[in-house]
């Protein structure tokens, strides 16, 4: 028996981390079994390598350490959570995943997609996400949400012009997979968000039975 895999993607302050709880919610509900988790991070080990990539610091670091890191933490929740989740018929739900990567640090940081495609298939293997639900908003949406929370990361401290290239590369990417993607306007409220959500459910459910 095999899983479902689902990701959540968008720019900070969407409201993945708050809708992942909910959507968890809806699906256990019906008695799904669901494991929750993030990225980068997701195991202790994988959980310090996200602590050095987000910690502003004196030393700047070069892209392609990032890119490195971001799939050595990748490796390690794979191997420790998200394979043996998926190997019990489980459905995960992942805060961030690949797509990420290729707008991080592919658009953000202008990295090649090829190399960052060579990465995905050796970490990875055939592990991809079956759904994907990408939390757009506007970028001084986003942002202002981010502030409003105080300290802001390595990351939330890049300018206007990373944080549209970022969004465009989802777009981009969500564009280019529309069986994968499912689109949700997150600058809404988040009611109204959540209805989207619960528009998905039948799909998802029919999935995670399979
Ligand atoms: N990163 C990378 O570079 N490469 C990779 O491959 C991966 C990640 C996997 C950490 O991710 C960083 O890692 C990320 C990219 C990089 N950096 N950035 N920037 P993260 O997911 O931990 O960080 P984040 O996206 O910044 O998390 P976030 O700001 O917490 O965003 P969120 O989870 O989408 O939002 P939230 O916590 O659910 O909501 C934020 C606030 O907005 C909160 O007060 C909510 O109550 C509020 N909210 C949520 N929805 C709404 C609506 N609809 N209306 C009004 N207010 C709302």
């Amino acid at each position: 028996m095999t899983g479902l895999f689902i990701t959540l993607e968008g720019p900070e302050g969407a409201g993945k981390s708050t809708n992942r709880d909910y959507l968890a919610e809806r699906l256990r509900a019906e008695g799904i079994e669901v494991v929750l988790t993030r990225e980068p991070g997701g195991t202790p080990l994988a959980e310090r390598i996200r602590e050095v990539l987000l910690a502003p610091g004196d030393e700047q670091m070069n892209p392609d350490t990032e890119l490195l890191l971001v799939f050595a933490a990748r490796a390690q929740h794979l191997a420790e959570v998200i394979r043996p989740a998926l190997a019990r018929g489980a459905v995960v739900i992942c805060d961030r995943f690949t797509d990420s990567t290729y707008a991080y640090q592919g658009g953000g940081r202008g990295l090649s997609l090829e190399r960052i495609a060579t990465l995905e298939t050796f970490v990875q293997g055939d592990v991809r996400p079956d759904l994907t639900l990408l939390f757009d908003l506007p970028v001084e949406v986003g942002m202002a949400r981010a502030s409003a929370r105080g300290r802001l990361d390595r990351f939330e401290l890049e300018g206007r012009a990373f944080f549209d290239a970022v969004r465009t590369a989802f777009l981009k990417r969500a564009e280019a997979e529309p069986a994968r993607y499912s689109l949700l306007d997150a600058a809404q409220p988040l009611a109204q968000v959540q209805q989207a959500i619960d528009a998905l459910l039948p799909k998802l459910l029919e999935r995670a039975r399979g």
